[in-house]
């Protein structure tokens, strides 16, 4: 069998990679992706200059995923583009992402003239749906405002684009998203990021679990797993098929992958429990993705990817 997998006519060796922000702040980091057997790496969220991000405790691993309110630390664009462009040109073959997340449409618009005008030619993840930055709501929950940033940057960008979604939890919304979406050549649309504004408190201490935003902050890991098929599923049945689909959230083992696959998705991102287990995690959910497809009789993610089954 192979994990082999395609997106926007580029290929990767395997299906698996990390999920932006987590262990890829720093060229340490991301090296130590591409050392690993994961099919690509995405680098942390960029700005147009470096933030600090939130005050700490920013971050509280919980029995079933985490919750974190980083607030968009990172080292700069300039420091990813470099980073990116010298890859490229030590592995001309290989496709990687470069995340941006700007907190107004004019830092996004900038940022993505430098990548136009640089010699970067992999993915762009533009991040639209950050959950904590104060002050700055999630673009992927304000339709119009959507369209009027796709609007704005494919007026000049012609490299391949796609967008990090938030969840959604309406299908009148997975509509109102797709019909966006669909007006642009975009190259995939990565879903879902953290579930944003929880609250997890201890009872103990009678606290919130972590300092920013009076310990509002977004959920990732175990418990959002069903959210994240839904969403991988609701846009697979919507969006134009020229818009390859990334799978994100609660993703712990080589069925949960089986599961985004079947959702839809060409490639899934693993965050919280790459956090937890580092690089191995990706030998591990390879071997068990491998395993229940040897099982199966299927011999590449095409022979079953999309082909969840209904009751009608
Ligand atoms: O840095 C963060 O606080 C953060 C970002 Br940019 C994001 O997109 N999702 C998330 O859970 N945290």
């Amino acid at each position: 069998t192979t994990l082999t997998t395609t997106i926007g006519g580029r290929t990767f060796e395997n299906c698996m990679m990390n999920a932006a922000g987590v262990r890829c702040q720093s060229d340490e980091d991301l090296t130590t992706i591409i050392n690993s057997n994961a099919g690509a790496y995405v680098t942390k969220s960029a700005t147009p200059q470096q933030r600090a991000g939130n005050p700490s405790p920013r971050m509280k691993t919980l029995p079933k995923g985490c919750i974190n309110s980083m607030g968009l630390p990172n080292n700069g664009l300039d420091y990813y583009l470099n980073f990116v462009i010298a890859d490229q040109q030590q592995r001309p073959d290989a496709t990687n992402f470069l995340s941006i997340a700007g907190t107004s449409l004019a830092d996004n618009l900038s940022m993505l003239h430098q990548i136009q005008d640089s010699a970067y030619e992999g993915f762009v993840e533009l991040n639209l749906s950050c959950p904590n930055v104060p002050g700055h709501p999630q673009t992927g929950y304000d339709f119009e405002q959507v369209d009027t940033t796709l609007n704005q940057i494919f007026d000049f960008y012609t490299k391949p684009l796609g967008v990090k979604l938030p969840p959604y939890f309406d299908l009148v919304h997975f509509d109102q998203i797709a019909e966006v979406l669909n007006k642009y050549p975009l190259t995939f649309v990565t879903t879902i990021n953290s579930i944003g504004n929880a609250l997890v408190i201890d009872p103990q201490t009678e606290r919130v679990a972590i300092k920013p935003k009076g310990g509002f902050g977004g959920i990732g890991g175990a418990s959002v797993k069903p959210t994240a098929l839904a969403n991988v599923r609701g846009l697979a049945l919507r969006l134009n098929p020229s818009i390859a689909i990334v799978g994100v959230g609660g993703i712990l083992s080589g069925e949960d992958v089986f599961e985004h696959i079947l959702c839809g998705a060409s490639m899934v991102q693993i965050g919280t429990q790459f956090g937890y287990e580092g690089v191995n995690l990706f030998d591990r959910l390879s071997k068990e993705l491998d395993d229940i497809m040897a099982l199966k009789g299927y011999h590449s993610i095409e022979d079953f990817r999309g082909k969840l089954k209904t009751f009608d």
